[in-house]
């Protein structure tokens, strides 16, 4: 018998909450005996043995000659802007997660809002040329879901127009641009190791670089720019990494070959599971490059498709599917942007038509097939019932929308 949906008065899929971002463990006794060993050794921060040997193994891993590992990516993402001297203003997407645009406002440094590429989601090179003014004094370029944005591109307006050039690639770590693990890419990339990233380390990031003045400055600045025990020579910050998350990192990072086979499965799954849905597509992954399959992307073309997006989000959180509507509705929507730049918005048409269609869905170590083939009959589901869906979520048998 056919299994009424949970907005419709059904008993929800999932007795528990399926989450976007359930973190990955790595091997449990590995990470406890590291544990031990931090215990033992009674050095839980500052530089410690474990965050050396984590940075080792990250810029080994991404082909670069230094990692300086820090607290979060945020905090990476200030400590690299700052040491690259940014300011004024620095062109970035609209379409990213809102640490990118604060990592720069908190210096008082102003994110100028460039659209996207709607094929890639990612920056459009095209409108960072158009957006460049005399006050512009950098570039951070982001690798959304993975997928290297055009560094070449970007690296080449920064040489022309002498500007400085960095990546965020938080969600990009294992994952290959033009063939080469990314990392080396303009002045410094920033990885983020937070809990429900690809590689974990609880809390965590790092800026990887190739240039030994930026990252000997970085390590200064995350150290409240002490060069000695009394010898303070820059403004810095505290952005240290403990050993307990490098531990977590270590072994998030000797799992990392199974944790892409896992997310590999789920996305094989998901899309034959999702093949045919009328306006559902599932974003796609260049076959020549390598990606960690970390976020599960599809967009909805409300247009075509019977639900909305937000409509379908209504749907799964019934279901107890927790699926994330990233990155609506664009920084610029969002404060103090907002406030700041009313009109932004009039050159990101492909940024908010985006941010309107994206649905993220779990997956990770705690997702099985079995879970995925559920949530994808769920949207079948809500497809074909989507006027009495759109109707029980006009009558508010759930949960508003706006409280989405
Ligand atoms: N740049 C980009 C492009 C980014 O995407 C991010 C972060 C950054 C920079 C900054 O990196 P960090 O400073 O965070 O290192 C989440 C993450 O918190 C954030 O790291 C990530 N991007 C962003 C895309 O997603 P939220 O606020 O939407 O998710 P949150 O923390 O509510 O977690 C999502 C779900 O994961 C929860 O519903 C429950 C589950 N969860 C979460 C945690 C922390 C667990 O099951 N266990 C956990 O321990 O931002």
């Amino acid at each position: 018998m056919m299994r009424k949906l949970a907005i419709l008065g059904g008993t929800p899929a999932f007795e528990t909450k399926l989450h976007v971002g359930r973190p990955n463990l790595g091997d449990r006794e590995v990470f406890l005996e590291r544990t031990k060993s931090i215990l033992d050794s009674r050095w839980f921060t500052n530089d410690g043995p474990l965050v050396r040997e984590f940075e080792a193994k990250i810029a080994a891993h991404a082909g670069v000659k230094h990692c300086v590992a820090m607290c979060n990516a945020t905090v990476a993402l200030e400590i690299a802007i700052r040491a690259l001297e940014l300011k004024g203003e620095v062109i970035i997407p609209s379409y990213t997660f809102i640490a990118t645009a604060h990592a720069l406002q908190w210096q008082e440094i102003t994110p100028v809002f460039a659209d996207m590429e709607p094929s890639s989601q990612n920056i459009d090179p095209g409108c960072i040329e158009r957006l460049i003014t005399p006050r512009t004094s950098g570039i951070i370029g982001v690798h959304v879901w993975g997928r290297a944005c055009d560094t070449d591109a970007i690296e080449e307006i920064g040489r022309n127009r002498g500007l400085k050039v960095m990546f965020d690639a938080a969600h990009a770590f294992g994952c290959s641009n033009k063939g080469r693990i990314v990392g080396g890419a303009g002045a410094c990339e920033v990885f983020s190791f937070h809990a429900t990233k690809f590689l974990n380390s609880f809390e965590g990031g790092a800026v990887v670089t190739n240039d030994d003045t930026l990252a000997a400055k970085m390590r200064l600045m995350r150290n409240f720019g002490f060069k000695d025990f009394d010898e303070v020579i820059y403004t810095g910050t505290n952005g240290k990494m403990t050993e307990i998350c490098a531990a977590m990192g270590i072994t998030s990072l000797e799992a990392i070959d199974q944790l892409i086979a896992v997310n590999r499965k789920n996305y094989e799954c998901y899309r034959s599971s999702l093949e045919g849905i009328l306006g559902l597509s599932l974003v796609q992954h260049n076959p020549n490059e390598r990606n960690n399959y970390h976020y599960i992307v599809v967009e909805i073309d409300s247009e075509v498709a019977p639900l909305n997006r937000d409509e379908l989000v209504g749907v799964l959180h019934a279901e107890n599917v927790l699926a994330r509507k990233y990155f609506w509705p664009g920084c610029h929507r969002m404060e103090p942007y907002r406030s700041l730049q009313p009109n932004a918005h009039l050159i990101l048409t492909h940024t908010e038509s985006m941010a309107a269609r994206v649905l993220v869905l779990p997956t990770g170590e705690s997702v099985s097939n079995e879970d995925v083939e559920k949530v994808s009959s769920i949207i079948r589901l809500a497809f074909q019932h989507a006027c009495a869906v759109r109707s029980a979520l006009n009558n508010g048998c759930n949960s508003t929308l706006e409280s989405l």
